[in-house]
């Protein structure tokens, strides 16, 4: 038997975009996503799980099933619809009634500035490779802490900064989708950490209460084998992950062997080395030593070996097992391992590569020790039977149980992580797997919006109150 300690927070996660719906209320801004869906024509964000107007219910669930803390992300579109200049103030009221509510209810909440939904002013305008564009994400956060400085103690800048970056320019699978641009992928990071940074140092200069910090996703890469050849293309992989964004937000400066193998990644592609002015380095390396926490995401690990070969890219939007193949010139091909069980995506269920990276992060980081485990879950095709019913989601129990012994292991060897949030709090979409891929602790059944409590949530309510792990 494990115990988590006494303090620890018991979260659910949400993102502004895949819980709110109302994607058109209010005088918010469009965001690619909007034409991107209708254009793709799979499924729609409206309504999703309606958190815009159902968020009362959903934080009286929080409380009553012991969660006391919640991930949510303010819409920067829903303050300020064209990025920057006017704002709208339905936008700004809604998230202080939303802060309210989670305060009511005892829930504290984890907020978001950037949850994959630049504007579409700020992205035609080229997103993040736009300079200027950085200049107006710190003018929104500042909006932002000076507004919700009574009602929000715990602030994170960018959520999954590597999920934009290699999705909107190698994989194509996030608009504007690009394909093995490697250079706007390098080039969003280290812009990205460089917003991080700013962000930061702002929030610090100013004196704002509580807490800052980043959310990374965190997906462990492992060589497939002991080969040399694979170990080097598992390294090439990690650094288009990992590396980039850990240099940049903990460390504050890139590592030489980061900037080698990404430098090699471009050549070996023929693309142009990104800019660095040894002033934004300056930037990074004040803001990780002011930073308070870091978030873990973790959900999958990734075996790479290394491949030979014109690129190859097919995304597993189905959930049909096998479905998927990712193969990135000039890295490496990444291996379905038939010893490792998958879920319906795909994705290799590995509570051990989440241990491995917290213990990475504590040995090759350590000028950030706090850590909030800020997504885990299980992406799974719930069966709803009855209203009297509770879904019976045991892969789910046994895929947060298995990962939380992980992070109690972690705790155990020193690694200083102070809560964990299931992804998600209820069901809602997936930005490219849409409505099937059910993560929820609460049913919904997204018609009439009532929500169920899944056998999981009863199994968390339970650890939140004795926080032992079987
Ligand atoms: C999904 C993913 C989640 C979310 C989240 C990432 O399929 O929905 O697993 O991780 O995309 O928004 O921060």
């Amino acid at each position: 038997m494990m115990k988590l300690p006494e303090d620890f927070l018991f979260g659910g996660a949400t993102a502004a975009y895949q819980a709110e719906g109302a994607t058109q209320e209010d005088g918010k801004g469009k965001v690619p996503w909007d034409d991107y869906l209708k254009k793709e024509g799979r499924f729609s964000p409206d309504p999703a799980c309606d958190f815009y107007h159902q968020y009362p219910k959903d934080l009286e669930l929080s409380e009553k099933f012991g969660i006391n803390a919640i991930r949510v992300s303010i819409a920067w579109s829903r303050i300020f619809p064209e990025g920057y200049g006017r704002i709208e103030p339905r936008g700004v009221e809604f998230y202080h009634k939303l802060f309210k509510e989670c305060r009511k209810h005892g829930v504290e909440p984890f907020v978001t500035l950037h949850h994959f939904d630049s504007p579409s002013t700020i992205s035609e305008q080229g997103d993040w490779l736009n300079e200027k564009n950085i200049q107006r994400f710190v003018e929104y956060a500042k909006f932002c802490f000076e507004e919700y400085q009574d009602e929000v103690k715990y602030w994170i800048t960018i959520n999954e900064p590597t999920s934009m970056s290699s999705q909107q320019y190698v994989t194509g699978t996030f608009p504007p989708g690009e394909k093995n641009n490697f250079n706007k992928c390098f080039q969003a990071e280290h812009n990205m950490n460089l917003a991080h940074a700013r962000v930061v140092n702002m929030f610090k200069k100013n004196g704002y209460k509580g807490e800052i910090g980043v959310v990374h996703a965190l997906q462990t890469v492992y060589p497939n084998s002991e080969s040399e050849e694979d170990k080097h293309a598992a390294a090439l992989q990690d650094t288009l992950d990992i590396r980039c964004y850990l240099d940049g937000t903990l460390n504050g400066n890139y590592s030489k062997e980061t900037m080698s193998l990404m430098n090699e990644i471009l050549d070996s592609n023929h693309q142009a080395h990104i800019k660095i002015k040894d002033e934004e380095i300056k930037e990074l390396t004040k803001a990780a030593d002011q930073m308070d926490f870091l978030g873990v995401n973790y959900y999958f690990s990734k075996f790479i070996k290394a491949y030979h070969g014109t690129s190859e890219i097919k995304h597993n939007g189905t959930g049909k097992k096998g479905s998927s193949v990712s193969r990135l010139q000039g890295i490496g091909e990444q291996v379905n391992r038939t010893d490792i069980p998958m879920t319906d995506w795909d994705w290799p269920i590995y509570p051990k590569g989440m241990y491995d990276m917290l213990m990475r992060i504590k040995k090759e980081y350590p000028k950030n020790s706090k850590i909030y485990i800020t997504e885990n879950g299980l992406g799974y095709k719930d069966h709803f039977i009855d209203a009297d019913t509770p879904v019976d989601d045991q892969p789910r129990i046994d895929y947060l149980h298995d990962h939380l012994v992980s992070v109690a292991k972690a705790i155990q060897a020193g690694v200083n992580i102070k809560g964990y949030f299931v992804w998600s709090l209820q069901d809602m979409f997936s930005w490219t797997n849409g409505y099937s891929k059910r993560y929820g602790l609460f049913y919904v059944d997204f018609k009439t919006q009532k929500r169920y409590p899944k056998k999981s949530a009863y199994w968390y309510q339970k650890l939140s109150e004795t926080k032992e792990l079987k």
